[in-house]
């Protein structure tokens, strides 16, 4: 009983608008090729890449037309025939991710960096993503999702939790270190500042207004800049963090103001993580500066499956809960207004029932 046609949000162009069709094909059981799967959909979340993918800010550019998402759950209804040693099988509650699947042979996918493989399948970019009631995703690929979690507060885990997770984790730190969160009241930020707490880090949040304030403040940031009221965001942030800087710097903005500062404001021996993709830009960190002050400067691409699963682990203990608005995948033109103009705080899920 899947049906042969679905609703689905189409991006045809990235000047057209977002087409909410109700007669989109869905990929029948019987064409599903080996290693391939067919998920019915929960819910998405909406990531500020599926916003530059739409816009087509980055300099890769995505399939077209485009069915953007890759932060959905839901219940695996059929599995191509000829799958060999499938991890999942269905009416399992998986996730989709950014990487939706990868060559699983060559050295980066040896190694655990996978989401750098060369022939990598990305969701709602290079293949169609989460913003349909049926996706097509890769079994060896699928997140399976803990069973005390809600799929509406495991969506956003998959991209914004798995990557600050990820960035976090590689950050150099440990128990008792500061580190500054530009973008800290969106939703990948929002969710930085809880899983660094869970790791026993000090948290400086840096975004703007007074409802993403409230939030981080209340989802455990010890110290908050207004990045739009600073008058010097170096010396505030020196002295949020008792003089010194902070010893990382997890940047999540979709802005590269955001990363302008930082090789100034972090302490010696200090780390940047790379994470938010303004389209164009380039990091301009004093070359002297980073030498003198021995500073690391490292990109973080969301995460493998391993990083997922255990980012999901947190979560489903209660370390971690997204803080989301649901609304109808009809909405999807209106919540990236709100995200362009910077007014979602934390993150939105679409329905997809
Ligand atoms: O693997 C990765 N590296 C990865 C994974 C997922 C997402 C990277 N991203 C990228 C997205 O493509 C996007 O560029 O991370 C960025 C943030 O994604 P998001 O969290 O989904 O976006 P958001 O919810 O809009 O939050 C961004 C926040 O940044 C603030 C905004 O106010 C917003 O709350 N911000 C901006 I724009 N400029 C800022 C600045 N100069 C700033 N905060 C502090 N200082
Ligand atoms: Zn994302």
């Amino acid at each position: 009983n899947i049906p042969k046609t679905q609703k689905a949000a189409v991006v045809e162009s990235p000047d057209a608008p977002i087409h909410v069709r109700d007669d989109y094909p869905v990929k029948q059981p019987e064409e599903l090729a080996p290693g391939e799967c067919l998920v019915k959909m929960h819910c998405t979340g909406v990531c500020h890449t599926d916003l530059h993918a739409r816009k087509g800010d980055w300099p890769v550019p995505p399939k077209l037309p485009l069915i953007g998402g890759h932060e959905g759950v839901g219940e695996i209804v059929a599995i191509g025939a000829h799958t060999a040693n499938s991890p999942v099988k269905i009416g399992d509650r998986v996730g989709i991710k950014w990487l939706a699947d990868s060559c699983l042979e060559c050295e980066q996918c040896r190694k655990g960096l996978e989401q750098s493989c060369l022939k990598a399948k990305l969701s709602g970019y290079t293949v169609d993503g989460t913003f349909s009631q049926y996706v097509v995703s890769y079994v060896s690929h699928v997140t399976p999702i803990p069973e005390n979690i809600e799929s509406t507060e495991a969506a956003s885990i998959l991209c914004a939790g798995v990557t600050v997770y990820r960035a976090l984790k590689y950050s150099r730190t440990t128990i008792g270190d500061w580190v500054v969160i530009p973008g800290a009241g969106g939703g990948l930020g929002h969710l930085a500042i809880q899983y660094a707490n869970a790791m026993g880090l000090r948290v400086v949040a840096i975004d703007t207004g007074a409802e993403k304030k409230a939030l981080c403040l209340q989802l455990g940031a010890e110290k908050w800049i207004d990045f739009k009221e600073t008058k010097d965001l170096v010396k505030d942030i020196k002295e949020a963090t008792g003089g010194a800087g902070p010893h990382a710097a997890v940047v999540t903005a979709a802005s590269s103001p955001a990363y302008e500062q930082a090789i100034d404001y972090l302490r010696e021996g200090g780390t940047l993580m790379v994470v938010g993709l303004p389209g164009t830009a380039t990091l301009n960190a004093s070359i002297f500066f980073t030498v003198f002050k021995s500073i690391n400067i490292l990109g973080s691409y969301v995460g493998n499956r391993q990083d997922a699963r255990e980012a999901l682990d947190v979560a489903s203990r209660g370390k971690v809960k997204c803080h989301y608005a649901i609304k109808d995948l009809g909405a999807l033109s209106e919540v990236y207004e709100g995200m362009e103009a910077g007014k979602v705080a934390g993150r939105i899920v679409l329905s997809m029932k």
